[in-house]
């Protein structure tokens, strides 16, 4: 029988060393697997992840991220402090004593009572596959060095492996009466803001990082400073957050989603204008793939096809991003990227109480497409908690026909929620009961997903938990490719 998850909430903190995972008679798997730290506080401001590097106007919060459609480009960006200084970057290949330079831009905002320290973005482009290169910032006074390796050629059996990190939000909703667990950690979470820049984000990074299975890239599902959950959207903490995840976004790209912590919507304080913050730190080569704003678009990665797409901006029937992505599914060729995976900040499917349902208009308008062109998966963050669904659809109804449920369809997507980094508001515990049978396992720790591609019909999911050694797996899953598994299906049934 399902389990009444809000009246066992208290006993997390005296299980919470127990491992186990319970079967309902409906869905799938609910762990009742949980972190023996069940406190997210943030990391204070004098914490060595967030230390300045040292001299005159030295170069800070480095970020790469994809530069063009086909991962021959790198877009570099950081932060100088004092001076705009210079926008230069000197880049090398590995082996070759040619030195190239590349001149980008600086930009700067004031947001509310705050300015923006001078925010450099500089993009490479024409790069050689699958080489590590060197590069430099902060030509002038403070030169830093740091490294990527641009992925191999686009092609069909390019195995490729991708992280996913994810951050998280939830609205805080103690009820005295009823939320005991979630009272005793409210006391924690008022300290402050989630990946956030918590000691679990920090052990979030630490733990992709150490993992074996060396992500090459990162998608990012979106929320990333919680700059919001402070005063007056206090942007310092975007400051802070870049030089926390300077360590590694640095040398591999974050290829980013925006998340409702992007949103910075403030028109109380003058602050009218959405995602800001984000605009101005976090570019991204929207206009290679036709996209008029940076948050949609979509790159060629090795063999892999990714569409971001943004759940706070207009999609509707004739939006700029609806009518972007009907011109946008129809390019991917599956010849050349078999893989087809969609990246959004709000799940489409989620059993988890708090956001329930929030993703439901974007489903209603957007599932049929992810089932006519076989997204492989979809990988969205914003439930504090790791889900996984089943294959299913839930396309059939008219308003009239009654056929509203998911029902199960092996050429759907599987969606998956890694919205677990490790920000302030802690974890989800209570869960729609009993578990739905479209949710194939749920579980409420922090953790991150490796997606494996070996070759054009197979990749390997894993999702790791904070708490487990570095290999250790707490769900995993193999994807057959549906675009070529669909091909193989037609081609044995008409024999
Ligand atoms: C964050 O993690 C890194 C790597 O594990 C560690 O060196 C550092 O001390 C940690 N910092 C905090 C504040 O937890
Ligand atoms: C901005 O405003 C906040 C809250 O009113 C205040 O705490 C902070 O010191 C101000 N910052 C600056 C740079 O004036
Ligand atoms: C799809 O990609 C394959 C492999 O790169 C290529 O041979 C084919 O011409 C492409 N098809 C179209 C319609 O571009
Ligand atoms: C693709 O990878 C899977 C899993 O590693 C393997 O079983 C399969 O044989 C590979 N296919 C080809 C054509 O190599
Ligand atoms: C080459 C260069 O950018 N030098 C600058 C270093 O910093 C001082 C201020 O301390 C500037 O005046 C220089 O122009």
């Amino acid at each position: 029988m399902g389990m009444n998850w809000v009246g066992v909430g208290s006993v997390y903190l005296l299980v919470g060393l127990i491992l186990g995972t319970l079967r309902s008679c409906n869905g799938g798997i609910s762990s009742i697997y949980a972190r023996t730290n069940g406190i997210s506080a943030d990391m204070p401001l004098n914490s060595d992840v967030f230390a300045l590097p040292p001299g005159y106007n030295a170069p800070q919060q480095v970020h790469i991220t994809q530069g063009d459609h086909e991962g021959k480009g790198v877009i570099i960006s950081w932060v100088t402090p004092n001076e705009p200084g210079s926008s230069e970057v000197t880049y090398w290949a590995e082996n070759s004593d040619i030195k190239k330079h590349a001149v980008g831009t600086v930009v700067t905002y004031k947001y509310y009572n705050y300015s923006s320290p001078y925010i450099h973005h500089c993009t490479i482009k024409n790069l050689q596959y699958d080489t590590k290169y060197f590069y430099e910032v902060g030509i002038g006074n403070v030169t830093r060095q740091f490294w990527f390796t641009t992925p191999p050629a686009v092609g069909p059996d390019v195995p490729y492996t991708f992280g996913l990190i994810g951050i998280t939000t939830i609205t805080i909703n103690v009820d005295p009466s009823t939320h005991l667990t979630e009272i005793l950690f409210a006391n924690r979470y008022l300290s402050t803001g989630d990946l956030g820049q918590t000691f679990d984000s920090n052990r979030t990074l630490t733990h992709y990082e150490s993992n074996p299975a060396k992500g090459n890239a990162v998608l990012f599902v979106g929320d990333l400073s919680y700059a919001d959950a402070y005063p007056m959207h206090d942007n310092n903490r975007w400051d802070s957050w870049g030089r926390f995840v300077e360590r590694n976004v640095a040398y591999q790209p974050w290829i980013w989603s925006a998340g409702n912590h992007e949103i910075d919507f403030l028109p109380e304080y003058g602050e009218g204008e959405p995602f800001k913050p984000y605009t101005h730190r976090y570019y991204v080569p929207y206009k290679s793939s036709g996209s008029t704003s940076p948050l949609w678009y979509s790159i060629k990665r090795a063999s892999a096809y990714i569409i971001v797409m943004s759940s706070y901006s207009a999609y509707g029937m004739y939006t700029p991003q609806y009518k972007w992505l009907m011109s946008e599914l129809p390019k991917v060729n599956r010849s050349e990227t078999p893989w087809l995976i969609v990246v959004m900040h709000c799940p489409l499917y989620s059993t988890y109480v708090h956001h329930y349902m929030e993703g439901e208009t974007m489903r209603v308008m957007y599932e049929q497409y992810f089932v006519q062109y076989k997204v492989d998966v979809v990988f969205s963050g914003h439930v504090h908690a790791y889900e996984r669904t089943e294959r299913v659809s839930n396309i059939a109804y008219d308003i009239e026909n009654g056929r509203c449920s998911p029902r199960n369809d092996k050429f759907a997507p599987v969606y998956i929620t890694i919205g677990d980094g490790g920000n302030q508001e802690g974890l989800l515990y209570d869960m729609v009961d009993p578990q739905p049978g479209y949710s194939a396992y749920r579980e409420p720790s922090y953790g991150h997903g490796i997606f494996d591609i070996k070759n054009k019909t197979h990749a390997y999911f894993g999702w790791h938990r904070n708490q487990d050694g570095y290999a250790v797996e707490g769900d995993s899953l193999w994807f057959e490719n549906l675009h070529w598994k669909s091909l193989q299906d037609s081609s044995s049934a008409s024999l």
